[in-house]
């Protein structure tokens, strides 16, 4: 590394322990497929795709391709009141690979800006439909929907929380880990009870006072919690009754890592409002999408005034970025042509049963997987929960191996095109790490 640590002050790094981390550098250089290469020249495989993003592998011609040449033509093009055609295309193609019921789509830079458009279209739709007081917000504990203000209040994550005091108003279900269900392969078998909570809250707040209820089909950041048989459900019909909006904050979901084009379509529950962001790009370029249905996107449109008026007042300066664009548009056609959604259900048996192999292993009290994902829980340090898994995480990197750490959890999401026995390479180095202990 060529950098000194003088050098490594300026940068204030997000989610990062700065201390640690300026004193021990972990600095990659250049990625290619499944691997990356750090500054000293040493391989290491991508076991957490980049942050959930970089699904197809690294270095994709295509995308590559695709981004130089618009840098060249309209390298930037004003959202507002203008547009350009790629857009357009990329909309279409969102909207042909969501549910058929989400036919918009609103462009954003990132998926916590997509969590707060959708919050902010929530509460205006209701306005619009002249129920002001449905405002506040249902989440999860344990949720995670971003760090912008919308996104903490409705998260679920208490530690995210803490430090800025309450934003929007907002409320929680429980989470969905139940001891009865531990070491579940795949959806756990208890609790679609849980989603009765809801019913619980409606009674407490009642639904005139409730614009909308967002989830994570599948829990990512919180250690990869897959939705119980028939909970996703029994939300969505408690909505229904209530005339909740229902919101799947797909960030870690869409585009494939399910082993399906999104969560929804995989569960077979589709939501009112869809965010999306990460793996649209391959994580090459920052963009978010808001997905909704016409019943939304016509609210507003009815209310807009005369037609020379701003129906939505909300909008980013790079929101639509042409070379967001091309990125996306590329990125989701690799995805389709390669057909590389087959490989994610056809690889994730296999990233099962080699995930599952670790029970037993010391300190291993959990583990939960769903696609090419998978969280493993390991037992506490007395008083020091994020402890273990960050020790865990540098013996991985040590090993050659790059995974996420995250409350008491090990994460790993590999990316699609990962084949049987890097998954056997990965998970061996994850058990090896936790024999070190001992
Ligand atoms: N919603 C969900 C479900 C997410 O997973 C966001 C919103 C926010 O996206 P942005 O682009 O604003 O970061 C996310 C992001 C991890 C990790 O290691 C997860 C995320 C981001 C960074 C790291 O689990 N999730
Ligand atoms: N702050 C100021 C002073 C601005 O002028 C703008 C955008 O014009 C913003 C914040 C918002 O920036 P962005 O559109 O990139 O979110």
């Amino acid at each position: 590394m060529t950098l000194s640590r003088e050098q490594l002050e300026a940068h204030w790094m997000p989610f990062t322990g700065n201390r640690q981390f300026k004193n021990h550098p972990r600095m990659m250089a250049s990625a290619k497929g499944a691997y990356y290469t750090d500054a000293d020249g040493k391989k290491i495989f991508d076991g957490l795709s980049g942050l959930w993003t970089c699904g197809l592998g690294h270095g994709r011609e295509e995308i590559t391709a695709a981004v130089s040449a618009q840098m060249s033509s309209l390298d930037y093009s004003p959202g507002f009141q203008y547009g350009h055609e790629l857009s357009f295309e990329l909309a279409n193609k969102v909207v042909e690979l969501t549910p058929s019921k989400l036919d918009h789509v609103f462009f954003t830079d990132s998926g916590s800006e997509t969590i707060d458009t959708a919050l902010k279209m929530a509460r205006g739709y209701w306005r619009s439909k002249g129920k002001p007081g449905k405002s506040k917000f249902i989440g999860r504990i344990k949720g995670y929907h971003g760090v912008n203000y919308g996104g903490v209040g409705v998260g679920g994550i208490g530690f995210n929380r803490k430090l800025f005091g309450q934003s929007v108003d907002a409320d929680h279900m429980c989470d969905t880990l139940l001891d009865e269900n531990k070491f579940s392969r795949g959806m756990p078998a208890v609790g679609a009870h849980l989603a009765d909570e809801l019913e619980q809250l409606v009674l407490l707040h009642d639904a005139s006072n409730i614009a909308a209820v967002i989830v994570e089909p599948l829990s990512g950041t919180a250690g990869v919690l897959p939705p119980p048989v028939g909970y996703l459900n029994r939300l969505r019909e408690i909505c229904d009754k209530h005339d909740l909006l229902l919101i799947f904050d797909e960030v870690i979901t869409g585009f494939g890592r399910m082993g399906s084009m999104t969560g929804a379509e995989e569960f077979g529950v589709t939501p009112d409002i869809m965010t999306l962001a990460k793996q649209i790009t391959n994580g090459t370029i920052p963009l978010g999408a808001v997905v909704v249905g016409s019943e939304i996107y016509d609210a507003f449109m009815e209310k807009g005034g005369p037609d020379y008026m701003v129906e939505f007042p909300h909008g980013y300066t790079y929101s639509a970025h042409p070379v967001a664009c091309a990125a996306g548009l590329a990125a989701l056609t690799v995805l389709v042509d390669d057909e590389l959604i087959d490989n994610v259900r056809a690889m994730s048996e296999k990233f099962e049963e080699a995930v599952h192999s670790l029970k037993g292993s010391p300190f291993v009290t959990d583990i939960r997987n769903y696609g090419l994902s998978a969280g493993i829980s390991l037992e506490h340090y007395p008083g020091e929960p994020l402890r273990r898994p960050f020790e865990v995480g540098l013996k991985c990197l040590e090993k050659g191996f790059y995974v996420r750490w995250g409350g008491d959890t090990i994460q790993l999401a590999p990316p699609f095109i990962v084949n049987e026995k890097q998954i056997d390479d990965l998970v061996n180095a994850v058990g090896e790490s936790f024999h070190e202990f001992t």
